[in-house]
């Protein structure tokens, strides 16, 4: 680690990053970890990503800090007011993962639709071989499909379902300039869904968005896919809705509280259950780590974030 007034520390690393992007921090500004930093003074920038905290606590640590930079889209790690307050600016990973996270989403959407890993579990616990029949699944087609949260990542998911034949169906705060069908509250987003389909950021303004009268204007015929954030959707009222048959079954690519996964969803045929793998392509996490360099080098050179939030 460089602590000598030539070459003084400017970048730490948080936690939560990938080894590669570990390494292009440690090879470009000599970033040590956090709990490798001696004395913090001059360190202006902080790296941090899957799901670390940067918080009141972390930015205390640190004096001299002006920049946080995540890795990632969402930043509901991030205290971003807290931030402000300090006149430390933050940035975010968009657009690069946008096509990865849509992809999965429709995936799921199909998966549970059409039952795509349950009929894998189907064939491999020897069901099929045995004679028993796989129960019929559901069409894409002519499906609606509630899309809750219509932005970047939201819009791709539902042009990818629209090629499937889905019927588009969205919530957002306000109407957007699109075809698709509006409705003005989760609940009615949800009763008109066949798959509602969870794209919100996370952080207090979503917390438990996805309730139990949610999943109930789902109803039984209804699945849910959340690749959002788990806090967005009440896991109690969800593992309850499901155990109860008041809805049909859910593809999670997140958790409340990852990577633990409530042991009654591990048990059930019903469920769809993925490791937070939304962006976890080569392509698109390089593409994240390109982008994560590019903020760093613009705030060192300029005082500049490329993809600032708030
Ligand atoms: C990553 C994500 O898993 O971008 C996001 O918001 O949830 C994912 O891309 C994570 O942020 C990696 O650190």
């Amino acid at each position: 680690m460089t602590t000598d007034t030539q070459h003084p520390v400017r970048v730490v690393q948080l936690g939560g990053l990938m080894p590669f992007v570990r390494e292009w921090l440690s090879e470009r500004y000599a970033a040590p970890l956090r709990e490798d930093l001696g004395d913090p003074a001059g360190v202006t920038v902080a790296v941090v990503g899957g799901g670390a905290r940067a918080g009141a606590e972390e930015m205390d640590a640190l004096p001299d800090l002006r920049a946080i930079v995540n890795f990632g889209v969402g930043y509901d790690n991030v205290d971003v007011a807290e931030a402000q307050r300090r006149g430390i600016v933050v940035s975010n990973t968009p657009d690069v993962l946008t096509d990865a996270v849509a992809d999965l989403a429709a995936i799921l959407v199909v998966d549970v639709l059409r039952g795509i890993t349950a009929a894998d579990r189907f064939v491999r616990t020897g069901a099929w071989a045995r004679g028993e029949k796989m129960p019929l699944t559901r069409d894409v087609r002519g499906a609606v499909v509630g899309v809750l949260g219509l932005g970047r990542i939201g819009t791709a998911a539902a042009e990818r379902l629209e090629v499937f034949g889905a019927e588009i169906h969205y919530h957002s705060r306000s109407p957007k300039g699109v075809a698709w069908t509006y409705h003005d509250s989760p609940v009615a987003l949800a009763a008109a869904s066949d798959v509602l389909v969870v794209l919100t950021p996370g952080g207090a303004g979503t917390d438990g968005l996805v309730d139990a009268a949610v999943l109930d204007a789902l109803g039984p015929e209804g699945y849910l896919v959340n690749v959002a954030r788990g806090s967005v959707v009440d896991e109690d009222a969800l593992v309850a809705a499901l155990e109860a048959g008041r809805i049909a079954g859910a593809g999670l690519d997140v958790f409340a509280d990852e990577p633990r996964v409530p042991a009654a969803l591990l048990e059930r045929d019903d469920v769809v259950l993925l490791p937070h793998v939304g962006s976890a392509t080569v392509e698109t996490r390089e593409a994240m780590g390109r982008l994560v360099l590019d903020n760093v080098d613009a705030f060192l050179d300029r005082g500049e974030l490329v993809t600032p939030v708030g």
